[in-house]
């Protein structure tokens, strides 16, 4: 006799997860499935298959070894997606109702809606009570703003929690110690040690199967960089809590060539998966400063990360969605170039980056918001396509945390309702942050010959080809201004040289998975 079946998707994979409250080892039934759809919706990369395949693994493992019965189908089943996994659990568990937490995106949310119907039962899709602000509490924080602003929203945050607060006051007189970090890179940096990837035999075979069913999948398997376990997860963060946290923040914007991973946490993927729980990492971060082991700024800079930023885009996510993913407020229309899955340019900036995406599956934020993303901005690639590139090719994407950062934070496809200003920038920015122009074909400062870099070319063709919106933008008057200052022949010169990239980018081979 089976009471309730309760389906655990392959991000729910925390114990306290909330549909599993009230429920009952003898009488209850947990399913967890690996399905065709969820792993071919867009073009995974081959790492980010893997992670979420052992990780489901192990935490079914968990959950059977804390005495719960739990239905685990793998892939190899062929369910082809989870209405269907569960129409197969139905059949042969009988059970009364059909228990889930909410999915984190949209496109799931809206299948479920449908699924009482199909299934014939009672379906409770129960809130994710893993995030501080519900998407209601949310909503009703936005109402009636223009635009959402994060500070206001990050200091409510604060004031709820209580992190690095003294009273009423923010720890140190100030809310936000962002203006002492962007170091530009340095060669002489000393960098924590690299994460190491788990290496069990469940991850082994779980390997073995993505090469065997994915080969086509974008990136490279080995060496897989990734913890799959909640006790591997919980090694990552003290390693990053002991070795990276002090220097958090400063060199948080500097990129330096085949360093992946700096002095980031690298624990996204982990967070998005329930195999760490922001609220107890954020209280850890706040125990090293009150220790007097991690510095302030370091520290009030990783807790805007999680309570501040992560929390205020899924906000934004399930305020705006369904319509947000086919915003296009500047019209961008031309596909993402096929480099952007080979690494495959002259451009040393972006085949590193790539490259690395590649290689692990990550790039740290910079990275992501003016390397690629900047570039697909510049020239003008469809929203939708570079969506679909981030959301496949990093293993922490989801679309709820994707969607507003590359739709909105860095292709300014919701018209500035994220971020007021486009992310935007020329090659002195990356010369400035990176050693990446070191060793380029290119030269960030050349302004005629065959060496000149294209971003500069660029940057200035996109300011000119919007220049009626960057009018009516305050926060874009300077660069505006500086356009119009230039004279006529230089801006011909430039936009020449922007429209040949163009040219020969419209006219390379093609590629879209
Ligand atoms: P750290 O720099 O160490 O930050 C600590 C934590 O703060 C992160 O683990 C993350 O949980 C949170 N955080 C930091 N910045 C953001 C942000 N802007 N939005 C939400 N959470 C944040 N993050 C994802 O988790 N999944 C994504 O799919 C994703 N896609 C992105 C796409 C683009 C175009 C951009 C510009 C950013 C994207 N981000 C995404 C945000 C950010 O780049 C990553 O969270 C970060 O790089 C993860 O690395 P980390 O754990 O080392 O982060
Ligand atoms: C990302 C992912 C993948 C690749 N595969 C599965 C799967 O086979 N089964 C599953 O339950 N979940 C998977 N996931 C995670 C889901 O895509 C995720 O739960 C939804 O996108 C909602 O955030
Ligand atoms: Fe990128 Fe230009 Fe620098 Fe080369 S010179 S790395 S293309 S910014």
């Amino acid at each position: 006799m089976t009471r309730n079946l309760i389906l655990i998707l392959g991000d729910q994979l925390s114990p306290g997860i909330s549909a599993l409250d009230g429920a009952d080892p003898g009488r209850d039934i947990v399913l967890m499935a690996e399905v065709l759809a969820e792993a071919r919706y867009v073009d995974h990369h081959k790492q980010k298959l893997a992670l979420v395949f052992a990780a489901m693994r192990h935490f079914a493992q968990e959950l059977r070894a804390d005495g719960w019965r739990v239905d685990y189908r793998r892939l190899d089943d062929g369910l082809p997606d989870l209405a269907a996994a569960v129409e197969d659990a139905i059949a042969r568990h009988a059970p009364d109702e059909i228990i889930v937490t909410a999915p984190g995106e949209w496109r799931l949310w809206q299948e479920m809606q449908g699924w009482r119907q199909r299934l014939g039962l009672p379906v409770t899709i129960r809130e994710d009570h893993r995030f501080l602000c519900s998407r209601e509490a949310f909503a009703r924080w936005a109402a009636g703003r223009k635009t959402l602003v994060m500070e206001p929203f990050y200091r409510l945050m604060r004031r709820q929690t209580g992190f690095l607060m003294e009273g009423d006051q923010p720890a140190g007189g100030r809310w936000n110690f962002d203006a002492e970090n962007r170091a530009p890179a340095q060669d002489s940096l000393f960098l924590p040690a690299p994460p190491q990837g788990a290496r069990d035999a469940i991850t082994a075979e779980v390997l073995a199967l993505v090469a065997r069913a994915f080969p086509d999948s974008f990136g490279q398997l080995d060496p897989f960089c990734w913890q799959v376990r909640r006790e591997g997860a919980a090694a990552a963060r003290d390693r990053f809590l002991r070795e990276a946290l002090p220097e958090f923040g400063r060199n948080q914007d500097a990129m330096l060539a085949d360093r992946p991973w700096m002095y980031h946490s690298i624990l996204s993927p982990y967070l998005n998966l329930g195999l760490l729980d922001p609220l107890d990492l954020c209280r850890r971060a706040e125990a090293e400063w009150r220790a007097g082991r991690a510095p302030l700024a370091a520290v009030e800079g990783f807790i805007r990360q999680i309570i501040g930023w992560r929390e205020y885009v899924r906000g934004v996510y399930w305020l705006k969605m369904p319509g947000y993913v086919d915003e296009n407020a500047l019209g961008a229309e031309r596909p993402l170039p096929a480099f952007y899955w080979t690494g495959r340019t002259e451009m040393r900036c972006l085949a590193q980056v790539i490259g690395q995406t590649i290689q692990t599956g990550y790039a740290h934020h910079i990275q992501r918001l003016m390397v690629t993303g900047t570039y697909a901005l510049l020239i003008g690639v469809d929203p939708a396509a570079v969506h679909r590139w981030y959301l496949g090719v990093y293993v922490d994407a989801y679309e709820w945390v994707e969607l507003p950062n590359t739709l909105g934070m860095s292709q300014h496809a919701d018209g500035g309702f994220l971020a007021t200003k486009p992310y935007a920038a020329s090659a002195n920015y990356i010369n400035r942050m990176s050693d990446y122009c070191q060793g380029c074909a290119y030269d960030p400062k050349a302004r005629t010959g065959p060496r000149t870099c294209p971003w500069n070319a660029l940057y200035w063709d996109f300011i000119a080809r919007h220049a009626e919106r960057w009018g009516l933008n305050p926060r874009m008057a300077l660069p505006l201004r500086a356009w119009n200052a230039k004279p006529e022949a230089e801006q011909l010169t430039l936009r020449a040289a922007a429209a040949a990239h163009l040219a020969a980018l419209d006219a390379a081979p093609s590629y879209a998975p």
